[in-house]
């Protein structure tokens, strides 16, 4: 079955229920192992719900169609929020996320580029979108109009080899390619080390469309991935200002939610919350 192609009239609310399928996937996931990158995986489920189920274009079944939409995580630790729309795209079991970050599992807690539907390994980070700008090159020589979307984290813009992209694909033209930029202000131990703003100026100073938008608003993320399908010769840029554990108030507050560890007694009071905020488990 071809998805979302081309994508017709977004349906808000179901794209909402699907984000929140993602987070309940997510908190099955990371009880499993105790704990997970799942503060990010939960901020960047509104995207990655409105991405899988409605914006990109791609076949479950045939992972390798040339004229797929590519979307790539740079953020190799989100992985979780990879997997669990992975899942609910049908292109790995539902059954298998129990394994996350478990001995011998295919979903790693920073991915592996050996696991269905995964464009890129992504554990080193700052080179989603240097892959991302070759990937589109690559696409534009083969005279294709499959698009290539590419996540990427505000640590990431303290890398050199970010702008180093981002000025590639200026430069280029790239204009089926889509950086998605999560600004969720936390790096490993605490608020983002440097200061990145004004984050959209300097991306505008770049050659690239740019949007800013709340990240968690699922109108905002639809009206921006359905900007950037102009054809206009210039890359896009889309800023989503998002909340590390968003939709899990625990989680949400918590000081260290790059890497969130409690016990198994704590996880299931998480979920009972989330499941009684979200109305009747599915
Ligand atoms: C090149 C590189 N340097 C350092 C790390 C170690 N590391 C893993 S996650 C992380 C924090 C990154 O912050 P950010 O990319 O903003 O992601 P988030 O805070 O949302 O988890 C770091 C430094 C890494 N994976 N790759």
């Amino acid at each position: 079955m071809l998805r979302n192609s081309p994508p017709g009239e977004a349906d808000i609310g179901a794209l909402k229920a699907r984000a929140t399928k993602l987070r309940r996937h997510m908190l099955t996931m990371a009880r499993g192992q105790g704990a997970g990158y799942i503060g990010q995986g939960l901020g960047v489920a509104d995207l990655l719900a409105a991405l899988y189920f409605h914006e990109l274009r791609y076949d479950p079944q045939n992972l390798g169609w040339v004229e797929r939409d590519r979307f790539l995580l740079s953020t190799g630790h989100y992985s979780i929020a990879l997997w669990a729309a992975l899942a609910e795209a049908g292109i790995i079991p539902v059954d298998e996320l129990i394994t996350y970050g478990a001995d011998d599992s295919r979903l790693e807690m920073s991915t592996l580029d050996t696991t269905p539907g995964v464009e890129v390994i992504g554990g080193s980070l700052g080179h989603g979108l240097g892959q991302g700008v070759g990937q589109a090159l690559g696409l534009r020589l083969q005279k294709s109009d499959a698009r290539v979307f590419v996540e990427l984290s505000d640590g990431e813009m303290q890398e050199g080899s970010t702008w180093e992209a981002a000025m590639s694909a200026g430069h280029f033209g790239l204009d089926q390619l889509v950086a998605l930029i999560d600004c969720n202000g936390i790096q490993a131990d605490g608020p983002v080390v440097l200061d990145m703003e004004p984050v959209a100026d300097k991306w505008r100073a770049f050659g690239w469309d740019t949007a800013e938008i709340d990240g968690n608003d699922m109108d905002a993320v639809v009206s921006a991935l359905a900007a950037a399908r102009r054809r206009n010769g210039r890359p896009k840029a889309i800023v989503l200002r998002t909340l590390p554990g968003k939709g899990v108030p625990r989680i949400e507050t918590s000081e260290k939610s790059h890497f969130f560890r409690v016990d198994v007694r704590e996880w299931d009071g998480i979920i009972a919350a989330f499941e009684t905020s979200v109305g009747e488990p599915a």
